[in-house]
């Protein structure tokens, strides 16, 4: 009995130490009133659970910004020039695995989503109509 006891105490412990990693927050703000993000890269770990927050510190109204996370580096033109005729401008795509909304000049928007299971460099870009081109980074997930 006094082994059982034990064997399920370590199994406990041990579950403990294989559970997800804590959730991670991630601020990404636009250069001043350029088409630039100031964090072009960040780490996460796989299975994270991530929130990106666009903090569009801007204050030129025309400067709106999102952050849109994709898992296939080759699709960027293709979300980047669909997002310009969909509504809040993002597209449907199936390489998208996260988008904040648009956020104006001086608000914040969010998105918590889990980080894929998969290791690699997730690019992520801005789906503001035009920007896609100067705005990416990449998110690396170790
Ligand atoms: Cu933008």
């Amino acid at each position: 009995m006094k082994r059982l006891a034990i064997i399920s105490i370590l199994c406990l412990s041990l579950v403990g130490c294989s559970s997800a990693p804590d959730p991670i927050t991630v601020v990404i703000k636009p250069i001043g009133n350029e088409m630039k993000y100031e964090t072009t890269q960040f780490e996460v770990l796989k299975g994270q659970e991530v929130t990106i927050i666009m903090d569009n510190i801007a204050t030129e109204e025309m400067m709106k910004h999102n952050v849109v996370v994709l898992n296939d580096e080759s699709k960027v033109n293709e979300v980047g020039m669909a997002a310009m005729s969909a509504p809040g401008y993002i597209p449907e795509n199936e390489a998208i695995i996260a988008a904040t909304a648009i956020a104006e000049a001086g608000q914040q928007t969010r998105i918590t989503f889990t980080a894929p299971k998969k290791t690699g460099t997730y690019v992520y870009i801005c789906t503001f109509p035009g920007h896609f081109s100067m705005m990416r980074g990449e998110m690396i997930v170790k």
